[in-house]
């Protein structure tokens, strides 16, 4: 669909509007959500990545690409979060210390809302202390963490170890994702879930919670 291409164009060009502006004739086009994310946005990060890799590209390109990304998802969050009923559980999410990332973080949490589970957004660059105030003030069944940077996948441990010391593990079900992380990793941590995508993060949780 041109559309599609247009609209990964305009994140990869940091245009906010048009970006936007895309999005809006994708849905009125009668696109899913699901495949705008898939056939747009995804492949906007994947170049991009490349290039960042390459030094094609500067951080602060990918920054602009990723506000325009955010526009993007703004006009799709009313559809993806679309969700009228009782809470199906609760689920505290963020990115681990030391990473920023939170463009995958953000769309996990929107289809989580979408598909009725109450999300509590730590937000990124979370210490585990903040995780473990989180678990205890607000008692979620799921404890979700990103981790896009391969420095900071030790912390995804780190958060287990405390997990456990803090006498909390019993009592919250761990998922974690982000591009670094494998379903190997996932394992050796002992984690309760791996998602490779928004997708696999909604159904996870459906598993965690029943
Ligand atoms: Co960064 N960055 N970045 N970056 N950046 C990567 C991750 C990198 C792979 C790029 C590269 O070199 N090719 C590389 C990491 C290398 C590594 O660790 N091996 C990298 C680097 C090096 C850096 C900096 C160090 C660059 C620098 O300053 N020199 C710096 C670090 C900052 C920090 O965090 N401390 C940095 C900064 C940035 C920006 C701020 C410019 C920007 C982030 C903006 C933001 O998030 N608000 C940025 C971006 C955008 C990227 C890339 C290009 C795209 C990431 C993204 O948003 N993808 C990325 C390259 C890449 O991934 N191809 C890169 C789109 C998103 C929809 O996918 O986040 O994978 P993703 O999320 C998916 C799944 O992973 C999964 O579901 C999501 C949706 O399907 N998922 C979960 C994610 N979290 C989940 C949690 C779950 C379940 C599933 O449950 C718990």
């Amino acid at each position: 669909k041109k559309v599609l291409d247009e609209l990964q164009q305009a994140i990869e060009n940091g245009e906010t509007q048009i970006a936007m502006d895309k999005t809006k004739v994708a849905l009125n086009q009668g696109l899913r959500t699901d495949t705008i994310i898939q056939t747009a946005i995804n492949p906007a990060f994947k170049d991009l990545g490349q290039k960042m890799y390459d030094g094609e590209i500067y951080v602060t390109d990918v920054l602009m690409a990723s506000r325009a990304a955010h526009a993007a998802m703004y006009v799709m969050e009313p559809i993806l979060s679309k969700f009228s009923g009782a809470t199906k559980g609760i689920v505290a999410i963020g990115t681990v210390a030391g990473d920023l990332h939170d463009i995958g973080k953000n769309l996990v949490i929107m289809m989580l809302q979408g598909s009725g589970y109450t999300v509590i957004d730590l937000g990124i660059d979370v210490p585990v202390e903040t995780f473990v105030e989180a678990i205890r003030m607000h008692k979620p069944h799921v404890l979700a963490l990103s981790s896009l940077l391969t420095t900071t996948l030790p912390e995804l441990d780190n958060m287990m170890d405390a997990l456990v010391e803090q006498g909390l593990r019993s009592q919250v079900k761990v998922i974690v994702g982000g591009a670094p992380v494998t379903a190997e990793y996932a394992g050796r941590i002992k984690a309760d879930a791996y998602a490779n995508d928004l997708f696999e993060a909604t159904e996870a949780v459906g598993d965690l919670v029943n």
